[in-house]
């Protein structure tokens, strides 16, 4: 018996040493250890042996039945220790893999030229004043010296509404009557940001809705060197410190004298290339004294007070500075134009 005792015990250890999971090893424990295991089974035949040999198999039992145990116990932590192991590595989280990117906003390319805009006008003392998007069509004609049947209505044909004489405004300027009327008779200094709508053929330099920057400064003793020094010192801040510009004579009802304002191309240094027409001059913007009539439909005596205003469009200025040949790019909604500013 205590040789079978012998064998069973070295056969269980063996089998411990096979077993690789918790299953095996519970299998293990019934089988050998357990209530009808090979080692209890083996102590029901005590009764076989002869009353002297009795104790000295008991003590023995008892030896083989502790080593088992420490031996499963070892077995088992073991096996443990691998099955967590195999587990850390299979759910393993690689530090080093770039995380999913998260797609975000951005602004617009227009809100951002127009914010550069209000930057560079900000730190000159001009305050943004917004004025309103339908307009009348006193304001946004009359007012500036556009009288009805005016040949100079020729150039901004509106959207109208079906309240008469109410209209889609076709210029920011208008801002300018509804800005003289609030800060009268104080100094003004405004730039007038906004949406402007023309019923006009689109085309890839024409859009039927655009954005435009106005600017109106109004005291005493203003002059055109004022109007020239904030208009150059402008393009210098948008478009680099060594711009120069010119002024060509022009005409706008509201200004007087009225010029257009060029600034030598920041493509190709003043050279010529194909963006200013072999020119080397990019026109950038539209300005002028203001007109006497229109001090006085704002509230300022025009024999005290002079003023200037200038008017610039956004997206005009961003196809120059991104190189954008369609300015149906901006309203188009395409998130591959978008995704490159
Ligand atoms: C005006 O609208 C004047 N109110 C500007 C002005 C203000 C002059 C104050 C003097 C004093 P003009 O029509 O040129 O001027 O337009 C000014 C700018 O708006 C243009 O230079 C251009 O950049 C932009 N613009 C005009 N029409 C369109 C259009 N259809 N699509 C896109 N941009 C336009």
């Amino acid at each position: 018996m205590l040789e079978e005792l012998e064998q069973l015990h070295e056969a269980a250890l063996q089998q411990l040493a096979a077993a690789n999971s918790g299953d095996d090893l519970d299998n293990w424990y019934k089988q050998t250890l357990g209530r009808k295991g090979s080692i209890q089974l083996l102590t029901r035949k005590v009764g076989s042996l002869a009353a002297d040999d009795r104790p000295i198999f008991g003590r023995n039992v008892n030896i083989a039945k502790k080593a088992l145990q420490e031996a499963y116990d070892a077995r088992a932590q073991q096996v443990k220790m691998a099955e967590l192991a195999a587990k850390i590595s299979a759910e393993a989280l690689d530090v080093t893999l770039p995380g999913r990117v998260q797609p975000q906003g951005r602004l617009h390319p227009i809100t951002q030229t127009m914010r550069a805009i209000y930057r560079v006008f900000g730190d000159m003392g001009f305050q943004v004043y917004r004025s309103r998007d339908v307009e009348t069509d006193e304001i946004n004609f009359e007012l500036l010296n556009f009288p009805p049947h005016h040949p100079a209505r020729e150039m901004q044909d509106s959207f109208y509404t079906n309240t008469p004489d109410v209209i889609l405004r076709t210029h920011t300027s208008g801002g300018q009557i509804r800005a003289m009327h609030e800060y009268h008779p104080e100094p003004i200094r405004v730039i007038l940001p906004g949406m402007c709508y023309r019923n006009e053929q689109i085309t890839t330099r024409s859009e039927i809705q655009f954005t435009q920057v106005e600017g109106l400064a109004v005291g005493h003793n203003i002059t055109f060197a004022d109007l020239k020094g904030t208009l150059t010192e402008f393009a210098r801040r948008m478009f680099g410190e060594e711009r120069d510009t010119r002024f060509r004579a022009s005409y706008f009802p509201f200004t007087e004298p009225s010029a257009e304002m060029d600034v030598s191309c920041f493509l190709c240094d003043g050279d010529g290339c194909q963006v200013c027409k072999y020119t080397g001059w990019l026109e950038i913007l539209g300005c002028g004294m203001v007109h006497p009539n229109v001090l006085r439909n704002g509230g300022y005596d025009p024999d005290t007070y002079t003023g200037f205003a200038f008017g610039l469009g956004p997206e005009r200025i961003a196809m120059l500075k991104y190189g954008i040949d369609d300015i149906r790019l901006f309203w188009a909604n395409d998130l591959r134009f978008l995704e490159q500013f």
